[in-house]
């Protein structure tokens, strides 16, 4: 196995490093308009001012890394994107993740984002690797590696770890090192698909065993239609963590706690440090 899988994002004044070794990094996911009228309708009117503090609110909360979506109907996310990334890198020091399909989009925002943002994502179709990979080698920033293809999300471990193969031969012919590729391992609802967490929980650690590279969750899919979300996600963000994921996109107002009891418990941290310094300054509860 590699020895130093690290991948460094850096944002305007702090630098986040997602590794084994290091505490859980949490990818603040609130900058996403999917499901979220009042969003969705302010970026349509072209109104940065929501973005800003759910950027500031979610770093108070516990985000080591702000997630920038802004795809919904209406929205012309070549002119938004790079918007809202400026925004949240005015009020904000933390890297950002510029979560986008859209490979125009995504240039424009990668040419007004300071630090070494993540871009978020390409995957595994020819179509994205085409169109992804090349910004990513000239930007020389890091990527999050969706596990899926051309034919969609494949149903086992075996066929994602193929496809993760897929992403690392074709970043290498770009000069595109695995350690500043974070795989996806794709999380699902498990309310359409009962042994949905376990396929993706044996795909990180076999990505873990078998690559060594760092491992990310859009965890919060996994409680889609569910009651009582933040207790499905805690669950199984405390088993992804065990299984070796080593970043995770989420709600910093429910998710901070559990990640670091569960760093606490798998001795990520010493003498208890972050757990007990997080309770000294934490945040009140939101209105
Ligand atoms: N992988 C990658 N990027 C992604 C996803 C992924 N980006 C988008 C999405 N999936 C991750 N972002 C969200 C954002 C919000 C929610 C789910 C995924 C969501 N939030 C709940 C809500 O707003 O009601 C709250 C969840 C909570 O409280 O914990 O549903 O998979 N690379």
């Amino acid at each position: 196995m590699m020895s130093t899988m690290e991948t460094e994002l850096v944002g305007k004044q702090t630098s986040v490093t997602i590794a084994r070794a290091n505490p859980t990094v949490i990818i603040g996911e609130r900058i996403n308009p999917t499901g979220r009228k009042r969003l969705a309708a302010e970026l349509v009117a072209g109104n940065i001012g929501y973005v800003k503090r759910e950027a500031m609110r979610q770093v108070e909360q516990g985000a080591d890394v702000i997630d920038v979506n802004v795809g919904a109907a209406g929205v012309d996310e070549v002119a938004l994107l790079p918007m809202a990334v400026q925004a949240v890198a005015e009020v904000v020091d933390v890297p950002i993740s510029i979560d986008t399909a859209n490979p125009v989009a995504l240039e424009a925002a990668l040419k007004v984002c300071p630090g070494r943002p993540l871009v978020n994502s390409v995957n595994g179709e020819d179509r994205s690797l085409s169109a992804i990979l090349p910004l990513v080698a000239q930007y020389k920033v890091p990527v999050i590696g969706l596990l899926m293809d051309d034919e969609g999300i494949p149903a086992t471990a075996e066929r994602r770890l193929e496809v993760a193969r897929k992403i690392i031969a074709r970043a290498k012919s770009l000069g595109i090192a695995p350690a500043d590729i974070v795989f996806d391992c794709l999380a699902l609802t498990v309310s359409t698909s009962h042994e949905a967490a376990l396929i993706t929980l044996d795909t990180i650690r076999r990505v873990v065993a078998e690559i060594g590279s760092n491992v990310v969750l859009g965890s919060s899919n996994v409680s889609f239609g569910l009651p009582d979300r933040g207790m499905i996600n805690s669950a199984f963000v405390t088993l992804a963590i065990a299984a070796g994921m080593t970043a995770t996109i989420s709600n910093p107002e429910h998710m901070k706690q559990p990640v670091l009891a569960t760093d606490l418990v798998l001795g990520k941290d010493e003498w208890a440090m972050r757990y007990i310094t997080y309770f000294r300054s934490k945040p009140k509860p939101s209105e």
